[in-house]
């Protein structure tokens, strides 16, 4: 089914929600405000596409499962995640709803959106993504699992291990590799001897195929057919969306040490958000005048947001171990 105009107004307004409120996050880290970033830019087309290709009810919450990790901004923001709490994990403060301050930024989870805990080791979402889809089996319920990871997480071992069992067991899930070329310093080349992280589904029996990432109607389409496939009983897939991550691993990294700064330049004309604001405006789906809002928008969502948090009180250090150990008599 092609996308309407209504949805795609609404896929592109949650793209440039996320872009803005990433580079905000790298202006407080600038400013000294907060301590680490680890950036989305260059991975919204195909985040949000993925979001909406799986079932959404009410306020734009997955009904199905969703395995994310650290890069998933867009994503999550598509889910109903709110700029508030993303700010509130940013600041590190005593109402993060992910951690109370404790974890590092964008280790996100969200109930409302069955969105599970990330955690910062490389794949291991992948086995709890495949165990979720495991249950759904077993329970038949009309559910599917969406699982996202980097390019570099496919040479893990767990990887591996998960995704041939999803193959195995029939299980529904997909998993939805992005691939931005470098798993933090290391090109692509350096980790996998395949030219596509699509070309190891093969070998594991089910499904892949790799598209262009910074084509929100491609990404739509393949993860839209991966997610039906799922949904009635044939199992896994793959889906490769391969772009370009345009900024630092994170606001610890130095990307000068390993790429060249006219690779970066080149592949920014890739820029997913300037495409996809192309092909709607071409289609005549974005006006100049919708632009202004939704940047009007995004700008006064964004500064309330940062405002709550900043002033936000910090956690209470007497608070250090909560939450860390069950409480002794506590059943879990
Ligand atoms: C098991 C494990 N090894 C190493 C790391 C350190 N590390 C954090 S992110 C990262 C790169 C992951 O690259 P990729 O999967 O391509 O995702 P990207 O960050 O590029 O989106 C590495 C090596 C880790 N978190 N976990
Ligand atoms: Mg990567």
């Amino acid at each position: 089914m092609p996308l309407n105009k209504t949805t795609l107004l609404d896929m592109y307004w949650h793209m440039l929600l996320a872009r803005r409120l990433d580079e905000r996050a790298w202006q407080l880290h600038k400013d000294g405000e907060i301590n680490y970033h680890i950036s989305g830019i260059g991975h919204e087309a195909l985040q949000v596409a993925a979001a909406f290709a799986i079932r959404r009810g009410e306020g734009g919450y997955a009904s199905d499962w969703v395995a994310p990790y650290y890069r998933d901004l867009a994503l999550m923001l598509a889910l109903g995640y709110p700029p508030q709490d993303y700010l509130l994990g940013l600041f590190a403060r005593a109402a993060d709803p992910s951690s109370g301050g404790r974890q590092m930024p964008n280790h996100w989870s969200f109930k409302p959106a069955n969105v599970i805990s990330v955690s910062p080791v490389a794949a291991s979402q992948i086995p709890h993504a495949v165990g979720i889809a495991l249950a759904i089996k077993n329970k038949r319920e009309d559910k599917i699992v969406l699982a996202t990871s980097g390019e570099g997480a496919t040479s893990q071992g767990e990887w591996y291990e998960a995704v041939n069992w999803a193959a195995v067991k029939r299980l529904p899930v997909v998993f939805l590799v992005e691939n931005n070329q470098y798993a933090l310093s290391t090109p692509q080349e350096g980790q996998m001897a395949v030219a596509r992280a699509a070309d190891k589904a093969n070998g594991l029996g089910l499904p892949g195929v790799s598209v262009d990432g910074n084509d929100l109607n491609a990404v739509y389409d393949a993860v839209s057919s991966a997610a039906e496939r799922a949904r009635k009983g044939r199992g896994p897939s793959l889906v490769e969306a391969v772009t370009y991550r345009i900024t630092p691993h994170s606001s610890d990294d130095d990307d000068r040490a390993y790429r060249g700064k006219q690779e970066v330049e080149a592949q920014k004309k890739r820029d997913p958000l300037l495409h996809t604001r192309i092909f709607l405006e071409t289609e005549d789906v974005l006006t100049s005048a919708k632009q202004t809002e939704f940047e009007t928008k995004a700008r006064e969502l964004i500064e309330a947001a940062v405002e709550f948090a900043r002033s936000a009180p910090d956690p209470d250090p007497e608070t250090l171990t909560a939450s860390l150990y069950a409480e002794e008599g506590a059943d879990g």
